[in-house]
């Protein structure tokens, strides 16, 4: 692995305001990106949860491919059972799921069986979430683990 990771990694870690940064676990490089899974549940916001990622120099983790999703299903499963909250909804328009930093839709990935159920209605469920079973629908303001997602510029 070339030391550039490393040297993002530490930046992200002592970062610029060390006491203001919450803790991460981090997850091996995939293609280029690096995930870092926060330790304790927070009070989820798309905005808001996406700037504590933007803190670290990523945003909320956009997943890209069926491979992305299961190597990030992978590193959650094997840091917490808790649900972990992801960067895409569908607040703008009911069922159509995009990456909330970018703004870029999300391709066709596997959801939990019978979802997207968009439960409860109104506004029902316009976030995800993701573990070993598929990504999921479900409330946005959960309190709950986030994922970031680092870019590794090569
Ligand atoms: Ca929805
Ligand atoms: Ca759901």
């Amino acid at each position: 692995m070339s030391l550039l990771p490393i040297l993002l990694l530490l930046g992200a870690l002592v970062g610029p305001s060390f006491q203001e940064l919450p803790s991460y676990t981090v997850s091996k490089l995939f293609q280029d990106s690096i995930y870092f899974l926060s330790k304790t549940d927070v009070p989820f916001n798309l905005e808001n949860t996406n700037q504590l990622c933007k803190n670290i120099g990523g945003y909320l983790v956009e997943i890209d491919s069926v491979e992305e999703q299961f190597f990030v299903a992978d590193f959650v499963e094997a840091t917490t059972s808790s649900l972990v909250m992801t960067g895409e909804t569908d607040a703008a328009k009911e069922g159509l799921f995009v990456h909330f930093n970018s703004q870029k839709p999300m391709p066709a990935l596997k959801w939990k069986s019978g979802n997207p159920d968009n439960w409860g209605g109104n506004p029902g469920e316009d976030c995800m979430n993701i573990n070993r079973y598929g990504i999921n629908d479900l409330g946005c303001d959960r309190t709950l683990r986030y994922l970031c997602e680092l870019k590794v510029v090569s």
